[in-house]
């Protein structure tokens, strides 16, 4: 274990969102409509994205060890004492809720006071609240899989690791706004890959992490640093997927080398098969 975050206080983070997950997939029934506000990043908030970083926040900022905890859907850091810092975005593709597709909530565990570098991170993961609950945890140079139902939590997978052949694509943006130079890798990338694209990243990197290939919301000609947040979204992915042994990128370097400048930074998110990220990085030079 890394100096500093204790392993215990990692176990405590990973349980108190693995049992809190199913009472949140619960309690989007009802919570589909938006509120009148918007979060730091401009997104409009639905009532669940509100109701489950207040659930969220209550729990893990009260665990003995965590001294930060900050999420997408507010402002600031909340602190909370002495130890490490969760990160959150509690509700991963909210905008899902209107069309009942899948979302996930996505965590990470710094250990050093935010914004940090993938370098600090100790743990990080997700939930899909698919058509099962499951929680993906990337700790001690492993990446498990569980299944969530209610206080159970059955350990599906170990090892999970991102298949080297690649199956599926996914990307985000629209032709128009896709640089010339990331156009054109999309247009090889098509006559080899399937298209699974959902408009909810975990769920789609997850079909990533399963079948092998390519999730991206890359730079665009409107969002040069693309959609997706550095703390609560690229970076804790970022780690997931590299410590199932696949890689990432911003374009140029690892999402886990980018430098952190303020909370909610945007950053070009590409995650997947090590073959393709390569690929891309050449094709972006
Ligand atoms: P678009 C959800 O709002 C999210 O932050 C990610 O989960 C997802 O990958 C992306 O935005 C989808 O964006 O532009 O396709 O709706």
């Amino acid at each position: 274990m890394q100096e500093g975050g204790s392993d215990s206080t990692v176990d405590a983070v990973v349980d108190v969102i693995a049992e809190t997950a199913p009472e949140i997939r619960q309690g989007l029934v009802g919570r589909r409509g938006t509120v009148d506000e918007e979060n730091p990043s401009g997104d409009e908030q639905v009532e669940a994205d509100v109701w489950a970083d207040g659930l969220l926040e209550d729990r893990l900022s009260s665990i003995d060890g965590v001294g930060q905890y900050a999420s997408e859907e507010r402002p600031d850091i909340v602190d909370c004492g002495e130890g490490v810092a969760v990160a959150v975005d509690p509700l991963d593709g909210s905008s899902n809720l209107k069309s009942n597709n899948a979302m996930g909530t996505i965590f990470g565990v710094y250990d050093a006071e935010l914004p940090a570098r993938g370098e600090d991170l100790v743990a990080a993961g997700y939930v899909l609240y698919g058509p099962v609950t499951t929680m993906l945890v990337a700790r001690d140079g492993a990446v498990h899989e569980y299944e969530l139902s209610g206080d159970e939590r059955g350990v599906i997978e170990r090892d999970v690791t991102v298949p080297d052949d690649a199956v599926v694509y996914g990307f985000g943006g629209r032709v128009p706004d896709w640089p010339d130079d990331f156009a054109a890798y999309v247009d090889e990338v098509e006559d080899e890959l399937k298209l699974r694209y959902g408009g909810a990243m975990i769920a789609d990197v997850n079909q990533v992490v399963t079948y092998g290939g390519i999730f991206a919301y890359p730079a665009l000609e409107s969002a040069p640093n693309g959609k997706l947040r550095l703390q609560f979204e690229g970076i804790p992915i970022g780690y997931v997927v590299e410590t199932a042994g696949g890689a990432s990128s911003d374009g140029s370097q690892s999402l886990l080398s980018v430098e952190p400048t303020e909370l909610h930074q945007r950053v070009p998110v590409h995650v997947g098969s090590e073959e393709y990220i390569d690929r891309l990085e050449s094709a972006l030079e």
